[in-house]
């Protein structure tokens, strides 16, 4: 453990001292790591994005969502926990500016990268769907915009087509083909938002990352334990979280995927989610329901329309471990969503049935 990280961690009332202190995860977003004290306890510490701007409100957020869902249930591991500041704080500013937090590692859990059978998948529709139901009374205007616009569609639009006529890093030429395909989808990128607009679609409290490695499993039952990773849990749709399941969950190949011949939307696995979903959220309203195929579309659209704008713009955002790996994420994505245009019926059908 290095002594700036023995520093930031002198902070927090740890049960026990800290002797390891090591990056832990897969998430591209923040800097996590695994604290092991010498009682055996163990915690997650966390180096929070700086994409995140407005870190007393992201915590607030975090903090009053974790609050209002320990209320259904006495289970530790169904909710995440602060570990609080000596000072009572939510988090830690160090002199550098850089802003850490602390939670309870939830123990003998898995979280998983890719289902490793349809039944994980379940229950991590399981685990968001009683999220989205959990707060359904929740009063949403009274929660931060972590990060403003992070699902609105047309506005990742208005970036992109800003980073590519600026193309800092002169790779549009390169990437002609996935400009295309994304400029021929603009008109169908406002359809979600229109419908929010015109009060066809409610809004609600939504987690807005609802990748499976957001989600933690029991290591014994395989069970929904709970959600984590809460930074952008804001006013939303339910057909953001809906949607970013199905890009994430039921692909059958990593997200930065090589070889697009592996990449597809898989039915079976979405009609397992679907399941699942509506089983643990019976609130959704008939417009939300029939929409759930285009939520799925038009977050897998807009998430490859975010990678390939970073790529564009040199790698700034997403970490990457490779070159090219963003264009790579954008590839399978779009992959995926020409996928599910040809299966667009069969979506359709799916969720009838899943009703
Ligand atoms: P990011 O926003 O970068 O994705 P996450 O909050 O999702 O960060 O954390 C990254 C990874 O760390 C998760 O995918 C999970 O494996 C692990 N993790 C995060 N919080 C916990 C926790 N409370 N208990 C156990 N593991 C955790
Ligand atoms: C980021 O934080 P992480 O790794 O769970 C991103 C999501 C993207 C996802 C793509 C705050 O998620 O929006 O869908 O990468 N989170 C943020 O893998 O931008
Ligand atoms: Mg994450």
């Amino acid at each position: 453990m290095t002594e700036y990280l023995e520093k930031v961690l002198s902070n927090f009332p740890l049960n026990g001292r800290a002797v390891y202190c090591e990056r832990y995860g897969c998430g591209h977003i923040n800097e996590t790591y695994l604290v092991v004290c010498t009682s055996g306890y163990r915690y997650i510490l966390q180096k929070i994005s700086s994409a995140f701007k407005d870190v007393d409100g992201l915590m607030e957020n975090i903090a009053s969502v974790t609050r209002y869902i320990r209320q259904f249930t006495d289970d530790p591991r169904a909710v995440m926990t602060i570990v609080q500041t000596s000072e009572g704080k939510d988090y830690k500013r160090m002199e550098d500016g850089t802003c850490w937090r602390v939670y309870d590692f939830i123990e003998n859990s898995l979280c998983l990268q890719k289902p490793e059978t349809p039944e994980d998948f379940y229950q991590s529709a399981v685990a968001f769907g009683s999220f989205q139901q959990q707060l359904q009374n929740f009063p949403a205007d009274t929660l931060h915009e972590s990060i403003p616009n992070f699902h609105n569609t047309p506005d990742r639009y208005r970036i992109f087509k800003e980073t590519l006529a600026k193309d800092p890093m002169g790779r549009a030429a390169e990437v002609k083909e996935e400009i295309d395909f994304v400029l021929s989808r603009e008109k169908e990128a406002s359809v979600l938002t229109d419908m929010l607009k015109n009060g066809e679609l409610p809004l609600r409290v939504t987690h807005n990352d609802t990748k499976l490695n957001n989600v933690m499993l029991d290591e014994v039952t395989r069970k929904a334990l709970c959600v984590i990773d809460l930074d952008t849990t804001m006013p939303g749709l339910s057909l953001y979280d809906f949607g970013d399941s199905i890009r994430f969950g039921a692909a059958t190949a990593a997200e930065d995927e090589k070889d697009l011949s592996k990449v597809e939307m898989d039915l079976e696995l979405f009609r397992t989610y679907t399941k699942g979903f509506l089983q643990a959220c019976p609130g959704l309203t008939e417009n939300e329901r029939a929409m759930l195929p285009m939520g799925a579309k038009l977050m897998t659209l807009e998430c490859g329309v975010r990678f390939l704008t970073d790529y564009l713009d040199g790698d700034n955002y997403f970490a990457v471990h490779r070159e090219g790996q963003n264009l790579d994420r954008a590839r399978t994505q779009f992959k995926l969503v020409r996928d599910m245009e040809s299966k667009w019926n069969d979506m359709h059908k799916i969720v009838k049935e899943c009703e």
